[in-house]
């Protein structure tokens, strides 16, 4: 491809958007974002040396046409299916695809390890990431620069700003791209700046303080990118991303500088697709399409969950002034756009930012706001300390809706939502649920919003059960489950969307003559201890069924609630569920049992004969305390 001439390159660029178009209005897929960069890939593959160079993309999913250009251009049309090539750059799958992404604003940090590696290591290869406008507004983004700037290595950072990120891009920094862009410079302009201020008398070589101010501030008013400058980039643009010859030049001069530079590189979503240019939004991630005319192929029935959500959330913000959504860029997918158009005031996208959203939502209720933060399981795993320092220290009524709990598809494990059971039970003092179908989905949005304290509600992707809703939504009875089908032979306790196929699985045991129970949870934490032992109890046999990863999860709660029931004695040694006071080490490990003492006691408490035995002969010999205590 290198050796092509450039005026070829229109041509190539033609190829590779209609074979990405091809498959994705079958396979689904991050189109929009992909179609975009296809001049910028042409530019990168030509100038760098892939391989050797390399080339990391944020999020991942405009990584198409790198795919095509890196030898998948026969198994192309497996894109995303069980299997076949992932929609995101895996080191698994080439050479090429030097990190494995999917969320947002990874990849300034993953660049900079991988050129302080290549100093240390001695080696010259160059390290280039590539970065949307909406994943630069992620706190990620802007630690890597900070350290990046700080470092002084080199490292080329393209700003690919196409003034999207799933919805239009929001916040401070979104406008002051905007600003540049509208501006005429590109990047010779601001060489022209510096060498006229240079020339200027008494502001040139040999600067005096004052003089060097109003340089600065001169720089201020002529010279695009201050922001990236300050932080210690050279910062060349902005660029029109669709001149393949002018990317061409600026990653050539790129690679010249020293330290970290930045391209700001303006790009369109959706380019030379007439849909998807026309509607970058739907066509950010749609599912299958008619290429022709752009038309999704849409699936009639129940509603889906979020649609579910988003109807409740409005009628409940309805009913109280203090309700407020917040999404982290994701207004479409987690229906909290339903909230932006009735009360727009009530309602937050703070960008590609979970961590602050988690947090925000905290500082909202610490003034007697109900905020509910919607967010999709495998990117709340971003906010997992806001939500345990920040939420449930405190013991703050933040709502976390957790949508897209579960399994999700085809975006692969990056997007699966298999670990936010594992990571939010550990927090003393939360409620965590799951609703079996959209029904109990609005009781417990109610329940959520109604109790005092940190409450999550995980549901997941995709289209409802279909049942009708059984009146207005309602407060459930905190840590309460039911029992849907009694059976003497195996209690089967199920979460969430493995409720209703459990109901069905006992019906398919009936008749191979295994009489199960079936009991919907209902709540994670607290768990209905009493109802799952009875069960336990009354049928000798349990099995935990939920979407969600085995280790730490449902399951793991359950068993440790009938660990004692089994038939070996079984106990758990460590911090119980609550947070761990100040305290020297030492003192707080006595409190725990953490102490040899601690755990022989433990040990001794497992074995209440022994206990009985010794107790009766130290009543014998006249001494009161323990005989085999040391
Ligand atoms: C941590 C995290 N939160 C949310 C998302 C969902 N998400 C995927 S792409 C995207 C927008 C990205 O915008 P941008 O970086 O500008 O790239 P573009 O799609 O416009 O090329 C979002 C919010 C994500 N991938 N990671």
């Amino acid at each position: 491809m290198r050796a092509l001439p450039p005026e070829q390159l229109p041509e190539l660029a033609a190829e590779l958007r209609a074979a990405i178009v091809e498959t994705v209005s079958r396979t689904g897929g991050h189109i929009a974002p992909s179609l975009g960069v296809v001049e910028l890939t042409i530019a990168l593959h030509r100038v760098f040396d892939s391989p050797r160079d390399k080339i990391v993309f944020d999020v991942g999913h405009q990584c198409y046409a790198h795919k095509l250009l890196t030898g998948r251009r026969e198994e192309f049309s497996s894109l995303r299916q069980y299997g076949g090539l992932s929609g995101f750059p895996r080191r698994a799958e080439s050479p090429h695809d030097q990190f494995d992404t999917g969320h947002a604003s990874t990849s300034i940090s993953a660049a900079l390890g991988m050129a302080k590696a290549r100093d240390l290591k001695g080696e010259k290869h160059e390290v280039v990431a590539i970065i949307g406008d909406g994943a630069m507004t992620g706190g990620m983004a802007f630690e890597a620069l900070n350290n990046a700037g700080h470092e002084g290595t080199h490292l080329v950072v393209i700003l690919n700003d196409n003034r999207m990120s799933i919805a239009p891009n929001v916040g401070a920094l979104s406008d002051y791209l905007r600003r540049m862009r509208v501006s005429p410079h590109y990047w010779r302009f601001k060489a022209d700046i510096e060498g006229f201020l240079r020339r200027l008398p008494g502001i040139g070589e040999g600067l005096s303080r004052f003089a060097e101010r109003v340089k600065n501030s001169l720089k201020y008013l002529f010279v695009p990118g201050m922001l990236f400058e300050e932080l210690g980039f050279t910062y060349l643009g902005p660029v029109d991303g669709h001149d393949p010859e002018l990317l061409e030049r600026v990653l050539t001069d790129a690679r010249s500088f020293h330290g970290p530079v930045l391209v700001h590189v303006v790009t369109q979503k959706g380019r030379g697709y007439a849909p998807a240019e026309n509607n970058p939004y739907a066509f950010h991630g749609p599912g299958p399409f008619d290429p022709e005319t752009g038309e999704r192929l849409k699936s009639n029935g129940a509603a889906t969950y979020s649609e579910v959500f988003a109807k409740t959330l409005i009628e409940l913000a309805g009913e109280d002034e203090r309700v407020v959504a917040i999404t982290a860029a994701m207004p479409d997918g987690t229906g909290t756009e339903a909230m932006a158009r009735k009360y727009p005031q009530r309602f937050f996208d703070v960008g590609i930012a979970e961590e602050h959203a988690m947090t925000f939502a905290a500082g909202l209720a610490a003034q007697g706001m109900r905020p509910v933060f919607a967010v999709y399981s495998t990117f709340l795993q971003r906010a997992t300390d806001q939500f345990i320092h920040d939420v449930a220290l405190p013991g703050l009524p933040v709502v976390v809706a957790v949508d897209r709990a579960g399994l999700v598809g085809e975006d692969g494990p990056t997007h699966q939502g298999v670990f936010d059971l594992a990571i939010l039970r550990a927090a003393p003092g939360v409620v965590l649920m799951s609703p079996k179908d959209e029904n109990e989905l609005r009781h417990m949005l109610k329940t959520a919003l109604t109790i005092d304290r940190p409450a999550v509600v995980r549901y997941p992707r995709g289209q409802s059960v279909g049942v009708e809703p059984d009146g207005p939504p309602r407060v459930l009875p905190v840590g309460k489950g039911e029992v849907l089908r009694e059976g003497r032979d195996v209690a089967i306790v199920a979460l969430g969307n493995t409720v209703h196929p459990a109901l069905r699985a006992a019906e398919a045991l009936a008749a191979r003559g295994i009489d199960a129970a079936v009991i919907n949870a209902r709540f994670v934490k607290p768990l209905d201890r009493e109802l799952i032992l009875t069960w336990a109890r009354r049928c000798g046999r349990v099995l935990t069924v939920e979407e969600h990863a085995v280790t730490g999860g449902f399951g793991s709660a359950v068993a440790e609630a009938i660990a004692a029931e089994a038939g070996m004695t079984l106990k758990f040694l460590g911090i119980p569920d609550e947070f761990v006071p100040a305290g020297k080490p030492a003192l707080l490990r006595e409190r725990y049992g953490l102490t040899p003492e601690g755990i022989a006691n433990a040990v001794e408490a497992m074995f209440p004969e022994r206990r009985r035995q010794g107790e009766q002969a130290a009543a014998a010999t006249g001494n009161g305390g323990h005989s085999d205590k040391r």
